[in-house]
């Protein structure tokens, strides 16, 4: 029962903080410690920055949660979404209908995915395409009458979300642990040269890595495989860039052991990587791919799964009904809002804009910051990137308690308003693909600010 008044967003003196916590479950909290300090209440943004009830201007060096590439206040998207709301706010796409640009949106992907990726099936969240992309996989060898064909192989700190499928496939431990380790599912190294590497060259590492997966295909036999999932650059779990040689021979592997690719591009898709596709970056060709975030730049939940031609011609002409599917598959709305926003993708060239800008910003960053003790190495590709914290970059050892330093950054740096993440040690950053020069240098000021004042704690041994 509520002992205060309810809060309306006009309410400037109500206490949003003490009804957060009096009613709000937040996704991946703890929520004692979260009720300990006090959450900001985000009341606005445009372009790369955010606006809080204290009156602060914050830097969202995260593009919201990845998402948000074509920047904040784009009214474009809105007036799409209006207009659709307007002409048809709902209708489902299950009983032998569909609506015009639920259509318009899986002709329009289709045509810009690289490969045959020609049928594209859509939900809400980068979760339940995942899902239904696993789904997909092993209905296709039962379709095949290769039942036995179940296993999918993922990687540690692999992220594919939180519904039980996903969680499983991802490699969260902590995530397992907490009811959603499930079987027939395996895990391999992830290709992460700076943590694991060693002495070994990148390349050397990277054909090292993908091999792990053959060695896990071979002990799991290959009869009981049904896909490998991977994300073209792992995100959540630390901006783990592949080096060049692993996505090829991974593929090489999937096809030799006759086992699905699947590329999860639910953080890399639309020009994240600098081309439209992380798969492109990479030079694959996945059999699915899992879609989200940028698909709508966050404006509205959307997400899709593409499929190539060998598993839909499967499902399409020989599974019979493939008994799987959201309300909200196709919801007109967000295909509205996606249309919308791929015309600015593209007519905005942001792809080619995130290359040239990530660039620029690694110059910068590493002129700031490249030469300090507690900076082991500054990476990215297109506007996805990584500063690893490091306790001796010469040896590139990790701090003992794993997480304390990088915790300890990224509330340095929302202190000075602005948005990195930290993973474990690594600070994370995905800006708005339209950041601007001037942007980018408040951007690389900021995180120097908040780096110099962590390596000072550090020094100062106040851990
Ligand atoms: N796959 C990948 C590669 C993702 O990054 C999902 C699937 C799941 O998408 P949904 O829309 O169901 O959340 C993701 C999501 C973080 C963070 O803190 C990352 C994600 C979500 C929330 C937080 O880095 N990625």
């Amino acid at each position: 029962m509520l002992d205060h008044p309810v809060a309306t967003v006009l309410d400037s003196d109500f206490n949003w903080q003490a009804a957060d916590s009096a009613h709000h479950l937040h996704p991946f909290s703890d929520h004692k410690s979260l009720h300990e300090g006090k959450i900001r209440i985000i009341t606005g943004a445009e372009g790369v920055y955010l606006t809080d009830d204290a009156g602060n201007r914050i830097l969202d060096g995260m593009a919201g949660l990845w998402c948000v590439a074509v920047g904040y206040g784009r009214h474009e998207l809105v007036d799409a979404a209006a207009a659709q709301m307007k002409t048809l706010p709902f209708y489902n796409t299950f009983f032998k209908t569909a609506t015009r640009p639920v259509i318009s949106l899986a002709e329009r992907l289709t045509a810009m995915a690289p490969g045959d990726l020609n049928h594209a099936f859509f939900a809400c969240s980068g979760s339940e395409a995942v899902d239904t992309a696993l789904r997909m996989a092993r209905t296709f060898w039962i379709t095949r009458g290769q039942p036995s064909k179940r296993v999918i192989i993922g990687r540690e700190f692999g992220y594919h979300g939180s519904t039980t499928l996903g969680a499983a496939a991802g490699g969260m431990v902590d995530m397992h642990r907490q009811g959603a380790a499930l079987p027939d599912f395996a895990h391999v190294m992830p290709p992460y040269w700076y943590g694991y590497g060693s002495q070994m060259s990148p390349e050397a590492f990277g054909l090292y890595a993908a091999r792990q997966v053959e060695d896990k295909i071979r002990e799991i036999g290959a009869e009981n495989v049904a896909a490998f999932i991977g994300e073209p650059i792992q995100g959540a779990g630390g901006v783990i860039i592949p080096p060049e040689t692993y996505w090829p021979e991974v593929q090489r592997i999937c096809r030799a052991h006759d086992i699905l690719l699947i590329a999860d591009e639910v953080i890399c898709g639309f020009g994240r990587t600098g081309r439209m596709f992380g798969s492109e970056t990479f030079g694959i060709a996945p059999d699915l791919m899992t879609l989200a975030k940028g698909i709508t730049s966050g404006y509205i939940p959307l997400s899709a799964v593409l499929v190539g031609d060998r598993v839909a011609d499967v499902l399409i002409n020989e599974t019979g009904e493939f008994y799987h599917g959201f309300t909200y598959s196709g919801h007109p709305v967000a295909c509205a809002v996606a249309l919308a926003n791929l015309d600015i993708l593209e007519s905005e060239q942001l792809a080619a804009r995130a290359e040239a800008s990530g660039v620029k910003l690694r110059a910068k960053l590493a002129a700031a910051l490249g030469e300090q003790p507690i900076v082991g190495e500054i990476r990215g590709t297109g506007l996805i990137g990584a500063i690893e914290l490091t306790a001796d970059r010469r040896t590139r050892r990790f701090f003992e308690k794993r997480g304390r330093v990088g915790a300890l950054c990224r509330d340095h740096c929302f202190s000075n308003n602005l948005v990195m993440r930290a993973v474990r040690d690594t600070m994370v950053f995905s800006p708005p693909l339209t950041i601007t020069d001037a942007e980018m240098d408040d951007l690389v000021d900021r995180a120097t600010t908040a780096i110099m004042a962590t390596q000072a704690d550090v020094r100062s041994e106040i851990l």
